[in-house]
């Protein structure tokens, strides 16, 4: 069975939405970075990690992949060596190197940094960054239903979740079809499953 290191509300959702997509079994870990667990898995001190047997991977985009091409018959990646699977790709990381980035640094220089580490100057660029990478993702989105086409994909997770992310951050989306997409996306039953789940067993920890 998979193992899922993570905490709750941070990018393993990512992760357990995937697993939910898929309908495979898995064991949730709930730990903070902190961890002294974490640490043996991953010198970064980052989660979410996945156990696959004696193999462990980390990053979220990495992590999600490597299930669906462990599970070819969900669809939820494209053959690797494909052109498709090469666009797959694009949408990935522009997703994870244009659109997250803003608003992560946002986030650290705005509260999750000790006072004295943080940059207040940064924080407007962080804005007119993703203001400009949502630009350029409408006009590449245009009137698709998912980013792959007609097919749901790891892109849509990763996208959708980063989208609920600004949504949360209070970071306008000013794109019609942009918010459109993130309605869709966000109302997956998978999605509504791996919430559930994140929550239900971070309040066993939390009893324990
Ligand atoms: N690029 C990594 C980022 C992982 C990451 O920053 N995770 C956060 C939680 S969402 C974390 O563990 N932070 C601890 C730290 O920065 O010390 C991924 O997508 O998995």
């Amino acid at each position: 069975m998979y193992q899922l290191y993570t905490a709750t509300k941070s990018r393993g959702i990512r992760v357990v939405w995937t697993l939910e997509e898929i309908g495979a079994e898995y064991d949730l870990k709930i730990h903070t970075p902190r961890d002294a667990a974490v640490k043996e898995l991953n010198p970064g001190r980052k989660i979410p990690i996945l156990k696959d047997d004696d193999f462990v991977i980390t990053e979220s985009a990495a992590i999600c992949t490597y299930l669906a091409d462990q599970h070819p018959q969900t669809r939820l990646a494209p053959t690797p060596g494909t052109r498709d699977r090469a666009r797959f790709d694009e949408w990935n990381y522009f997703v994870m190197t244009d659109i997250e980035p803003p608003l992560w640094n946002y986030a650290k220089n705005a509260y999750l940094y000790p006072e004295k580490l943080r940059v207040a100057e940064i924080l407007p660029a962080c804005r007119r960054e993703f203001s400009r990478s949502i630009d350029t993702f409408g006009q590449k989105l245009g009137e698709r239903e998912f980013l792959m086409g007609d097919e749901f994909t790891i892109a849509d997770i990763l996208c959708g979740h980063t989208l609920s992310w600004a949504r949360g951050a209070k970071f306008e989306i000013n794109a019609d079809n942009v918010n459109g997409y993130a309605d869709r996306v966000l109302a997956r039953d998978a999605l509504s499953r791996a919430r559930v789940r994140d929550t239900q067993d971070s309040d066993m920890v939390a009893s324990q």
